[in-house]
């Protein structure tokens, strides 16, 4: 299974699971076990459609430790006190579950339907494996688990190349396979905005078009919205929206030109992409009604996400005294309907609220990066800019923690899926696509690579609200790019969010790792098959 399981106990004996196995169910527990048969079938070809073999029920399984850090959905944690700031959904949310396979059947137990949909997953897992003809021999065991890190993501980029919704419920099923919890959207960017805003019509309407270069534009409606938010909820993962300011914001400027500064300008970066420096200006009244109508058409958009993140990144040109000003505005605006903060890194410049979340991506030091065998390698000459920005960002973590806030642990050097992969395919077609996906300037980096970290190397665990990755998508043109960058890291990214068991031992990762391809095969996702796991 992967992630692994915090604990797992050899019985004696095996049960044997066919198709006309079925689930006895609680009628509470009925969404979740009619998503586990939906889920099954898709994963392996198996539909049950007995009555008896599997049971599940509501229990509590406090006997592994509850999960460090925040939920997107702002309930608390098993065993946290309900945080104070408003947005909390309230009910606790424990996803620790059972899992025991007896000579007699199979038992999945938790406190919550959440737990119990995490238990379900680990039982698909177990079925996929274990499956030949139809039948799947599973071997008595039981199985106690429960998540390191609470808030387990993804963050993905749908400007530079849009994504439709389609297949960013493919992507959920990943996450959801994973038992990742969280979607951060990218919703907006300097070649795009995503979303619709009515009472800025232009924004969709103009700012939608372009992607980058001539990639087609395009943008989710609110019923497209909807719909997505719902199919993640299902899953019992959060979308959070992210709307980046006050830079990445020249879709804005193109819909909107009396919102641009005077005097746009960008820098070509050598790749047929380049950097905007024009931001939004915290001193006019133009750029906060702006930000008001946005928050106020996003926000009871995603209603399950307790947070809002404001980007906050990459503010070319801007002063450090108007990129605070700017976040500290809108984040009270955040604040001000009921909403947590969330930003990149950057925003720790300014004066954080303790509830506040910052996300850790630039792990880099500028000044022993070049010595660093884990970390990308940077080009012989950095733009300055880029040089600039660095020397600032190392300390953007310690700003945040001597304010109280809790990071996200997103570095570019483990969690940054635009780095191109190392690990060769077996596939010549696929070879090509390899050779020109992910960032040049990040150097490749393997599926062994990877998992050979650990979260609480890198941050105090009892400050880390959460782990997530990203992926950028300036080379990925259409979704087998998308996937072949994203599978197998998935996986990865939760045996290092989920899993207790720390460090990874690569080869009997890569074993693990091998049993999931009949699964990505039958629901057809596209996987690095690299040279380096034994596929099966
Ligand atoms: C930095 S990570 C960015 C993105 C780029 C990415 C490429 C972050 C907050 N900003 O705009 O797409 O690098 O990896």
């Amino acid at each position: 299974m992967i992630p692994a399981p915090t604990t797992t106990i050899p019985g004696a004996g095996t049960f044997t699971l066919t198709a006309t196995t079925g689930i006895t169910t609680p009628p509470e527990l009925a969404g979740p076990v009619a998503r586990f048969v939906q889920a099954l079938a898709q994963d392996t070809g198996l539909t049950l459609t007995g009555t008896t073999g599997i049971t599940v029920e509501l229990a509590p399984t406090d006997d592994v430790p509850p999960a460090v850090g925040v939920r997107a959905d702002g309930a608390p944690t098993a065993g946290t006190a309900p945080p104070a700031s408003a947005g909390g959904a309230g009910a606790e949310a424990d996803e620790r579950y059972g899992l025991e396979v007896s000579a007699d059947g199979v038992r999945v137990w938790g406190s919550t339907a959440e737990a119990v949909h995490r238990g379900l997953t680990s039982l698909r897992q177990l079925v996929s494996e274990h499956l030949q003809d139809g039948t799947a021999v599973l071997p008595a065991a039981r199985f106690v688990d429960g998540p390191r890190f609470a808030w387990r993501g993804l963050s993905l980029d749908v400007v530079r190349t849009f994504h439709g919704p389609d297949e960013v419920r493919r992507i959920i099923d990943m996450l959801d396979l994973y038992k990742l919890n969280v979607l951060h959207l990218h919703l907006t960017d300097d070649q795009g905005w995503r979303v619709e805003v009515p009472s800025r019509p232009a924004l969709t309407e103009v700012g939608a078009t372009g992607a980058i270069g001539d990639r087609p534009g395009g943008y989710y409606t609110q019923a497209e919205l909807a719909d997505l938010v719902a199919y993640a909820a299902d899953r019992y993962i959060t979308i959070v929206p992210e709307i980046d300011m006050p830079g990445h914001t020249a879709a804005v400027f193109k819909a909107y030109p009396e919102l641009a500064p005077a005097d746009p300008k960008t820098v070509e970066l050598g790749n047929g992409d380049k950097l905007h420096l024009g931001t939004l200006d915290p001193a006019r009244d133009e750029t906060w009604t702006f930000v008001e109508d946005v928050l106020d058409a996003i926000i009871p958009q995603f209603p399950g996400s307790a947070y809002v993140h404001i980007g906050g990144d990459e503010t070319w040109g801007m002063s450090d005294e108007d990129h605070a000003a700017f976040v500290e505005k809108a984040s009270a605006l955040v604040r001000q309907r009921g909403k947590r903060v969330v930003g990149w890194q950057e925003i720790a410049r300014a004066k954080l609220d303790p509830a506040d979340v910052v996300q850790y991506w630039l792990d880099l030091d500028i000044d022993t990066m070049a010595d660093n065998p884990d970390a990308p390698t940077p080009p012989e000459e950095l733009l300055p800019v880029l040089v600039e920005a660095l020397r600032k960002a190392k300390h953007d973590a310690p700003k945040a923690l001597e304010q109280g806030a809790k990071l996200i642990v997103s570095p570019v050097t483990w969690l940054y899926f635009d780095r191109p992969h190392a690990d060769v395919s077996a596939d010549p077609e696929q070879e090509k696509a390899r050779e020109r996906l992910g960032l040049e300037f990040y150097g490749a980096a393997s599926i062994e690579h990877g998992v050979s970290w650990d979260p609480a190397a890198l941050v105090d665990p009892d400050q880390i609200a959460g782990v997530e990755a990203a992926i950028w998508c300036e080379t990925i043109t259409n979704s087998d790019d998308l996937e072949l960058l994203l599978l197998p890291r998935i996986p990865g990214l939760a045996e290092k969010a989920w899993s207790h068991q720390t460090p990874t031992n690569w080869p009997e990762y890569a074993a693990r790792l091998a049993r999931q391809s009949p699964t990505w095969r039958n629901r057809t996702w596209t996987w690095l098959q690299s040279t380096e796991v034994d596929w099966k």
